[in-house]
């Protein structure tokens, strides 16, 4: 293969299965999926700081920090190969006892998130304040249930 024609095969790939990572050990996937973690944490916490006033209110960068957080809620799920746990690990046992529920909070992260990344994109700020709200609560919800507070 040409290399412009590989790396549009390969760009593809990477665009349209963001979630089917490889992992070769176990640690690797607990790596990828808490540095996604990480991250999204950071720029969900920039629009919190954002909201209540900390920093000032830009709203072009929290409608950029939206749709990072947004990006960044599809990424985790493909790093739960079943039993992946490790002593840095905070996954509960119970994501692959009750694979369903996880399954729908991680869609209702990414449909709330969604919404946040949307109602960014507009200057009112109550509307993204209870975006931010919601796609919170879900980030409570399936820490409650499925992470551990080691
Ligand atoms: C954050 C963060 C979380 C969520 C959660 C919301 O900024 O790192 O895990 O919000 O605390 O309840």
């Amino acid at each position: 293969m040409k290399r412009p024609l590989a790396l549009l095969a390969l760009t593809l790939l990477v665009a349209t299965q963001p979630v089917a990572a490889q992992f070769a050990k176990v640690g690797d996937a607990v790596d990828y999926r808490q540095s996604v973690f990480v991250v999204m944490s950071y720029h969900f916490g920039l629009i919190s700081k954002a909201l209540k006033g900390e920093i000032p209110f830009n709203a072009q960068e929290v409608a950029a920090n939206a749709n990072l957080v947004q990006t960044l809620s599809k990424l985790p799920w493909g790093a739960f190969p079943a039993g992946s746990t490790t002593p840095d690990s905070h996954a509960k046992p119970e994501i692959w006892k009750d694979p369903e529920k996880f399954k729908n909070l991680q869609q209702q992260l990414q449909s709330q998130t969604e919404k946040l990344a949307s109602a960014a994109k507009g200057a009112d700020q109550a509307a993204i304040k209870e975006a931010f709200g919601n796609a919170g609560k879900t980030c409570k919800e399936c820490h409650d249930t499925f992470r551990s507070k080691h």
